[in-house]
């Protein structure tokens, strides 16, 4: 009898151990070694087990103002202590941005290479913002992706996002964003099959419903971004997206932020947990606008902090938005 009852416990306890060792190895494995290649299966994002994931991360912000943190170090903090998935580099076109100066594509090339060594996914954000409609640089970002997934396509961890924020009355859904969204998705396609491709809606991001009337066909692992401000936007546009939901259009929050449209003012920390339940509920993958320290509310580091670009940043270095979004991420969902 006495035998029997030690054996149950040593069988007890190397189960323990062996649960505690599991927890342990997922815990230190990065998102893509966790995740593998991301599909979209209905509504939702699949990783490579075919279970359904939400993935959480960060933006940069302007690339030709803060490129100086699309680095490894950045990057590896932001993974090791705030626990993030996926890295965004906003590439703007316009206000300094690629079509004036091409150099800033290393800016987008370093961000690739620091999260596929990190394990790290990483949204490679065509930033069209000023310009309005994403047909003004059409020619460029075919070429400009075309690149890209030519060079990087074969990497599980990439995601293409092919137009940030279309705005204005005359850039609709059918007649101007969805026909260049085709166009850029069968390029890319031809060189890379698989990974995930991002549109933008009209109204910066905010129109899912009206792309869910009349959604891409044909190709698969598209997704469709729906921008939000919690000062800002509220219920009306969860409605909007519980409407796109319903008619079956996969969302993917590639840009939200703590404040107003503008950047500024806030947190809005009420706002912004019922927008994250929201989020939560819908298993819906959201990125936050954004790593600077130009001194906005929106911005992750206060004024002047880490002017170069080097990571480890103490609780002091962090605004009132960047301490918010980083206890949030350091919570696992
Ligand atoms: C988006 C843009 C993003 C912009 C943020 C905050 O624009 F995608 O680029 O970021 O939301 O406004 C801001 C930066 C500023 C910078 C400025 C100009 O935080 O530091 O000076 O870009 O490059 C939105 C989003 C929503 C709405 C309007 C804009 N809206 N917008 O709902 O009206 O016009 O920029």
């Amino acid at each position: 009898m006495g035998m029997l009852r030690w054996l149950r416990w040593g069988v007890a306890c190397v189960a323990c151990i062996a649960f505690l060792v599991g927890c342990a190895s997922t815990e230190s494995k990065t998102p893509v070694e966790r995740h593998g290649a991301l599909r979209v299966e209905g509504t939702f994002l699949l990783n490579e087990q075919g279970k359904k994931i939400q993935l959480r991360g960060i933006s940069s912000h302007g690339l030709q103002w803060y490129g100086r943190y699309a680095n490894k170090a950045v990057l590896q903090w932001l993974r090791d202590d705030w626990h993030i998935d996926v890295w965004r580099a906003a590439l703007y076109l316009t206000e300094g941005g690629y079509i004036q100066n091409r150099a800033l594509k290393q800016r987008v090339i370093d961000s690739i290479e620091a999260a596929r060594d990190l394990g790290l996914y990483v949204v490679v954000d065509w930033h069209v913002l000023r310009e309005g409609t994403p047909q003004a640089y059409k020619k460029d970002a075919l070429e400009f992706f075309t690149e890209i997934a030519a060079t990087y396509g074969h990497l599980p961890n990439l995601i293409y996002e092919i137009c940030n924020e279309p705005n204005g009355k005359d850039v609709t859904w059918s007649g101007v964003i969805k026909p260049y969204a085709e166009e850029v998705i069968a390029r890319i396609r031809q060189y890379d099959p698989d990974n995930l491709i991002i549109v933008g809606t009209p109204t910066w991001s905010q129109d899912v419903d009206v792309a869910a009337e009349d959604p891409i066909t044909g190709w698969s692992n598209i997704m469709y971004t729906l921008h939000f401000y919690a000062g800002s936007h509220g219920k009306e546009l969860r409605d909007k997206a519980e409407r796109a939901l319903a008619k079956g259009l996969p969302i993917f929050v590639t840009e939200w932020g703590t404040t107003l449209a503008s950047g500024h003012e806030g947190p809005f920390i009420k706002e912004s947990e019922e927008w994250l339940s929201f989020l939560k509920r819908h298993s819906i993958s959201w990125i936050n606008w954004s790593l600077n320290n130009k001194g906005e509310d929106s911005g992750l580091l206060v004024y002047n902090a880490d002017r170069e670009g080097k990571g480890t940043w103490k609780e002091e270095d962090l605004s009132p938005s960047g301490k918010f979004i980083r206890k949030i991420l350091r919570k696992r969902p």
